[in-house]
């Protein structure tokens, strides 16, 4: 039998948190027969919260599941850790000014990247979904320079998948015939949902999206902003933000991360940019990435259009605005 996997939830006793440990327990992220051993953590006023989510975990049963530490020390809950899915946040409350958020958030990004840097384990892969995920995920890196930067990685993910599902919903296909769309940039209203490369299985073969759509208004139009503007469309009919399918889709960025893409298919993934794409290097942007043997790689030599490129540029900025509101806190 495998080793046992240490996989570290923040934020466990909140929203998502509650989604994903079951998914993680059940093998949904790590595969079928790979044990783990859950770490949550969170802050004091949710720990009792957390304490019953550890009992529920508890009365499941899960064959997987060989151990659970719950807790709101931070070293306690990094030691060790193999994956590290970065939940917990300040949350954007009414009223309050983007800089008071940002602040918050690097403040807890800037000590949890010290934690997970001292006592996770060699090799450990992160995945950054609290927002604003990219800016958080480029803060745990300056602050954890010992972890190799192709091991902090943001959430785009969902935003990948509900591209996925407007098309499968428009063409009424299955969403499993769906691939390669991709998300460019920031995991927030300025990303770009592009099809231009996204293809479709039919029983004649691989056929383009662009084709089989045939509304050009629509692609440019009402797909990107439907995308773009999922998440507050969720709120607003749940009155609770995106929950299940953001567990779903952290469960499915890591298990590709780990396990590999398929053959011919690509996922995006927000990562550290290299310049590729002339995207400013230094900033964490979602690109198409390919992963084979535990390692993620950028999808090279696909055609920029005109159209594209300014929304490439467009939310490039934003994260370039997002890292010196970032930077302005650290003083
Ligand atoms: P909840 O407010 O339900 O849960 C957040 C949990 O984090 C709470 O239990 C809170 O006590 C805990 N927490 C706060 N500060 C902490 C700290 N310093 N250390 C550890 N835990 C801490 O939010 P939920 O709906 O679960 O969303 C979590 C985060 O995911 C939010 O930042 C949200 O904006 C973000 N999202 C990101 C998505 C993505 O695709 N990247 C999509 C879904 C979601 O909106």
């Amino acid at each position: 039998a495998k080793d046992p996997v240490r996989v570290l939830v923040t934020g466990a006793a909140g929203q998502i948190g509650y989604a994903l440990v079951p998914m993680i327990a059940r093998g949904v992220m790590l595969g079928a027969d790979q044990p783990v051993i859950l770490h949550m953590l969170d802050i004091p006023p949710a720990a009792e919260a957390l304490n019953g989510v550890k009992m529920e975990l508890v009365d499941a049963a899960f064959p997987l599941l060989k151990g659970v530490v719950a807790t709101t020390d931070v070293v306690e809950a990094c030691t060790g850790v193999n994956i590290a899915v970065m939940v917990g946040g300040f949350p954007r409350k009414e009223g309050m000014e983007r800089k008071d958020v940002m602040s918050k958030n690097v403040s807890i990004y800037k000590s949890q990247a010290s934690a997970l840097e001292k006592h996770a384990a060699a090799n450990c892969k992160v995945l950054v979904v609290a927002n604003p995920a990219n800016t958080n995920a480029l803060i745990l890196k300056e602050f954890a320079p010992s972890i190799p930067e192709r091991n902090i990685t943001c959430l785009t993910r969902l935003d990948h998948n509900r591209a996925l599902g407007q098309i499968s919903e428009k063409l009424n296909v299955q969403v499993s015939d769906v691939k390669n769309v991709i998300i460019w940039g920031n995991h927030s209203s300025t990303q770009y949902p592009d099809v231009n490369h996204a293809t479709v299985n039919t029983s004649s073969g691989e056929k383009s999206v662009k084709e089989l759509v045939g509304d050009d208004a629509w692609l440019t139009g009402g797909f990107i902003t439907t995308v773009q503007q999922r998440g507050a469309a969720i709120i607003k009919a749940r009155k609770l933000s995106s929950a299940l399918s953001a567990a779903s889709s952290a469960c499915d960025h890591i298990r590709d991360w780990v396990l590999g893409t398929s053959q011919g298919t690509w996922v995006s993934m927000g990562v550290y940019s290299d310049g590729s794409y002339n995207v400013p290097a230094g900033l964490i942007y979602s690109f198409p990435v390919t992963c084979q043997n535990g390692e993620w790689k950028i999808v090279q030599g696909l055609s920029i259009d005109e159209f594209s490129r300014k929304k490439l540029d467009v939310t490039a900025e934003e994260l370039t605005e997002e890292k010196a509101l970032a930077y302005s806190c650290l003083t």
